[in-house]
């Protein structure tokens, strides 16, 4: 498809009127058209699509033969000019780009995606936006040859607005993804999961009316259980409406007014709600009816706190027997993204006897959440803050703040998400330890009901190897004790857990965020060979018995629920471009560790049953 320069000069007009994009959240209770399918797609290692035309004679009325498309502007690239993308092969959304074409297993760089579409409005005054729920790591957005922006980061949603460019039949969609690494990215250029490039999760077609409920809170008022705190923020020409809230199972009903910013708040009394937790994860549905909009959600209430060293789920102290989690769906290959690969992965937590799972080391796709609300998970959710990062580059910490800010607000109403973790494994420095205490207070100040953590890391005494010490100064700006560690593998064999001494100063509920071993899943040896089921299994045995010692101990989240693919791993015939920490292997068969922390959940789950 190609525009000739009248049609580019009308877009650029219309493209004043543009505005910013309102967040689109609860977007799956939308009317939506489905934008998943055949995208086709040219790999362009060599950035040939932003070639500059402007260095070539331009005759618009020629057919160019060779090239493809081409960007008339690169210095702000705007304007793309497609050509063949109907001869080019397709790629299926949502799904990585590396499990589908062989030769982009290893791939970073930029793919170009191409998909029609025609988009009949339901009425002439409703807006209409693009959703993208990720696209890793950097996607340029074109419709019918105009630019919309550019996203940055590659587990969070985003959108565009497209009413004034859309047209009912015949448009042309075209992203533009890059999943080059860079130093100064988030995540940085050192990871250990695979770098899965390309648009990663759904992608739809979004309709409102004018004016539309863009984002909306629904929870327990802070410190209570009989009020609920409602917040709805307007989208549109129309901001001051009246808005009611019910609980169509109960009695619960409330209105109230939005201002003239279109923000709207109420506290409604909401006696005797059943709270959510694992064992009844009771939801709630909840309808907003706005004057010009409605939408629909379900949604649990409960509490969580920290007292002293005591993690409190509605008041009542909980120990979190929890796993860790990649997203990614070993038996199929590349990533998860749909609320089968949720129920697969978070069935077999629940299968573990988990009632907490850590989502490492990124925003997971919203369907983790709602599929562990609906189950009865606790979720730990959290940032590609990972190991080394540009702690002093203003523009990265922006970037880390605005991933934590989109994932917030997309989770916000999610009973099942406890805590916000704004890093892993990240060296102490000062500029460090005042980027990720940002990133705290920006949690803190989005949401002031859930905990905020981050996986810090041990400190082994120099003169002891066997003395254990947790000082992270970042600890004091937490609200967990959380830390990585490895005694048995990367620090000794299992035995040495027998002879580990802690020093925790702190009184805050300790959450050990990874432990773990390899093992080959199917190979077997005796228990101080590394790699086979024996070895691993044994240190899950002596693990525990070294982390009971640990009196303010609450929770913890080995690492990892399944084998994951990692570029760091290459062990030939044991790893393979495998981490195998899962108690799963790649083929969804279970290690022998399974059995041992199942029993180990068990018993836990009957300490916790009795009065
Ligand atoms: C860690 C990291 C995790 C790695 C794991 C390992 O400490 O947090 O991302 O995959 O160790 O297997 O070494």
């Amino acid at each position: 498809m190609r525009f000739s320069p009248l049609a580019a000069l009308a877009l650029l007009t219309l493209s004043t009127a543009l505005r910013a994009d309102p967040a689109l959240a609860n977007v799956y209770a939308r009317s939506s058209v489905s934008l998943n399918g055949k995208w086709h797609y040219i790999i362009d290692p060599y950035e040939n699509g932003f070639y500059d035309y402007r260095h070539q004679p331009f005759d618009a009325a020629a057919k160019p033969t060779g090239g493809y498309f081409l960007d008339r502007q690169p210095a702000d690239k705007t304007e793309l000019i497609e050509y063949n993308f109907d001869t080019s092969p397709s790629l299926t959304v949502p799904g990585d780009w590396n499990s589908q074409d062989d030769r982009l297993q290893y791939y970073e760089g930029t793919v170009w995606y191409r998909r029609r579409f025609d988009c009949p409005k339901a009425n002439a005054t409703d807006r209409v936006f693009v959703y993208f729920g990720a696209a890793n790591y950097r996607a340029d957005v074109y419709l019918n040859g105009k630019k919309l922006g550019t996203h940055i980061g590659g587990f969070t949603p985003f959108s565009y607005e497209i009413t004034a460019l859309v047209t009912d039949t015949g448009n042309s969609l075209v992203v533009r993804v890059d999943n080059k690494r860079y130093a100064e990215a988030v995540p940085t250029v050192n990871t250990d999961w695979w770098n899965y490039g390309g648009l990663t999760r759904d992608v739809l077609l979004v309709q409102t009316p004018a004016t539309f409920i863009a984002a909306q809170s629904v929870q327990l008022a802070p410190g209570t259980t009989d009020h609920i705190l409602a917040t709805v923020q307007l989208d549109g020409p129309q901001k001051q409406q009246k808005i009611r809230l019910t609980l169509p199972d109960t009695a619960i009903t409330a209105e109230f007014s939005t201002d003239a910013d279109g923000a709207g708040r109420a506290e409604i009394p909401a006696a005797n709600l059943a709270l959510w937790s694992p064992e009844k994860p009771k939801l709630y549905s909840v309808v907003i009816t706005a004057e010009s909009d409605r939408t629909t959600d379900r949604i649990g209430f409960r509490t969580i706190a920290v007292r002293g060293s005591d993690i409190l789920l509605n008041g009542r102290s909980v120990f979190l027997r929890g796993i860790c989690l990649h997203e990614e769906n070993p038996q199929r290959g590349g990533r998860a993204y749909s609320v089968e690969d949720a129920r697969l992965l978070l069935g077999w937590a629940k299968e573990l006897g988990c009632n907490f799972v850590r989502l490492a080391h990124y925003p997971h796709n919203e369907n983790m959440a709602r599929v562990a609300d609906e189950i009865g998970l606790m979720l730990w959710e959290e940032v590609p803050v990972y190991w080394t990062i540009a702690w002093e580059n203003a523009e990265t910490l922006r970037n880390a703040r605005t991933q934590l800010s989109d994932l917030i607000e997309r989770d916000r109403n999610r009973a099942s998400v406890i805590v916000w973790s704004v890093a892993n494994e990240t060296p102490v420095s000062e500029p460090r330890t005042r980027f990720l205490r940002t990133l705290i207070e920006t949690a803190r100040s989005l949401d002031g009901t859930r905990l905020v953590s981050s996986a810090m890391e041990v400190r082994t005494d120099p003169a002891d190897s066997t003395h254990k010490i947790i000082d992270d100064p970042l600890g004091e700006f937490t609200d967990l004790t959380s830390f990585n560690q490895y005694v048995g593998w990367y620090d000794g064999l299992p035995a040495k857990t027998a002879q580990i001494r802690w020093t925790i100063k702190s009184e805050k509920p300790v959450m050990i965020s990874e432990f773990g071993a390899d093992a080959l899943q199917g190979w077997h040896a005796d228990a101080l060979t590394r790699f086979s089921e024996e070895y691993q299994a044994d240190l899950y045995r002596q693990t525990l018995t070294m982390l009971q010692k640990i009196p303010q101990w609450r929770g913890a989240t080995p690492w990892i629920l399944c084998d994951f693919r990692s570029p760091r791993r290459p062990l030939p015939n044991v790893q393979d471009g495998w981490n195998r920490k899962g108690l799963i292997g790649e083929n969804g068969t279970k290690k022998m560790a399974f059995g041992v922390l199942r029993e180990f959940y068990d018993r836990k789950t009957a300490e916790a049953a009795k009065p």
